[in-house]
């Protein structure tokens, strides 16, 4: 199934390892709370799933970005708590608390979950919204459907909720490996499910979120964060060849290069830790980069901005390289440091 359109689209080029006259740029959390026409449909939206689960209101904010900014790239709009609300979790996003689950701590909890397989059928208003989007996106815009990676997953399936240490998930691996384990591989199979269809609906591109990777000692990071996105990248290979994937394992430090050689993703996305000097140097023979400017200098704007910016252009930007931030937009945003930099990227030419 190759897409005639497809060369036209510069994150495809990037992924592919190929020159483009400036690297493309989307944004991590480009919908969301720092656009007042986002605030807008999700007022009256009624609740976060709601507005996940409904194809025509999840379009429109997916859009909104693109129309705004002209990024190269558009993010689905949806979560990756969709995943544990399809196994039979429940889940909940509170005002102003962020998401809130009913938390599985045991292996009765873990065996009460429904099977991956059902997932696709749970999630199917979440494929029709991917279907609407490869409809209306503009030509040269590529569609990124997305995953949390099973660790981050799990963290929010264990402890019920965000928390700064992830320590809940964390003992339940320690002290019941195998149990964890058990979470660890329905997470996996669901996740190939759900970006499986993602595709079959018309996502180009794959991302794989594990923002708490970090978090993890040596050893727990091989077992629970390199070991699934590397199942979870050669299941995918398996069934779409051509589909890039894309992970981010934020914090991975010294364990990024050999996450990068030995899942065989097709692009790595860097967090603001990461030098751009060492990623050129250690990870952009290995494959795409992508990153990596610090969320709070899009906040501040103005010189400090533009300067960082450059410095990530400059080093990163004669390789195969999009670019991003080093994590998601706050809500502090103002959106026209947005454009600001959409336009910095957009003129910089290597
Ligand atoms: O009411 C609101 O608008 C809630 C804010 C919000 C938004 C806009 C949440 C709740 N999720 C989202 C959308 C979202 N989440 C996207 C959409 C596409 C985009 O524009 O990028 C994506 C890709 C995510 C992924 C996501 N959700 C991650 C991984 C990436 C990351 O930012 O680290 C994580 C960890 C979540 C969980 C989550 N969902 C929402 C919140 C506030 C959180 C984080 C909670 C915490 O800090 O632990």
């Amino acid at each position: 199934m190759s897409d005639p359109k497809a060369p036209e689209k510069k994150l495809l080029k990037a992924l592919a390892g190929e020159k483009t006259d400036h690297p493309p740029i989307w944004l991590m959390r480009q919908a969301g709370r720092y656009l007042p026409e986002y605030r807008k449909v999700r007022a009256d939206a009624g609740s976060f799933l709601d507005l996940c689960y409904s194809p025509r209101l999840a379009e429109e904010v997916t859009l909104q970005p693109i129309r705004r900014y002209g990024f190269d790239a558009a993010i689905l709009f949806s979560d990756i708590l969709v995943v544990p609300d399809a196994l039979g979790q429940k889940v909940a996003f509170r005002e102003g608390e962020g998401p809130v689950l009913e938390p599985v701590t045991d292996a009765a909890g873990i065996a009460a979950l429904d099977s991956p397989s059902d997932v696709k059928q749970a999630l199917a208003p979440v494929y029709e919204t991917v279907a609407r989007l490869r409809e209306s996106l503009p030509s040269d815009v590529t569609l990124i459907g997305f995953a949390g990676a099973p660790w981050t997953v799990a963290t929010y399936m264990v402890g019920g909720r965000g928390s700064p240490d992830q320590g809940a998930a964390k003992l339940l691996a320690y002290r019941e490996p195998e149990t964890f384990q058990a979470l660890i591989d329905i997470l996996v199979e669901a996740t190939v499910e759900h970006l499986s269809a993602q595709v079959e609906a018309g996502a180009e591109v794959l991302q794989l979120f594990d923002t708490w990777a970090g978090s993890l000692p040596e050893l727990s990071f091989e077992r629970f964060a390199l070991k699934p996105a590397k199942a979870i990248r050669a299941k995918l290979k398996a069934r779409f060849p051509h589909i890039p994937v894309i992970a981010f394992p934020r914090g991975a430090g010294g364990m990024a290069e050999r996450y990068f050689l030995e899942t065989e993703v097709d692009g790595l996305s860097l967090d603001t830790g990461v030098s751009p000097a060492v990623a050129r140097d250690r990870l952009q023979s290995i494959g795409c980069v992508q990153g990596n400017l610090d969320p709070l200098l899009l906040v501040a704007g103005g010189d400090e901005m533009r300067v960082q910016a450059a410095h990530i252009l400059e080093t990163l930007g004669h390789g195969p390289f999009i670019f991003n931030l080093g994590h998601g937009i706050v809500p502090q945003t103002p959106p026209e440091h947005v454009g600001e930099l959409v336009r910095l990227v957009k003129d910089w030419r290597g």
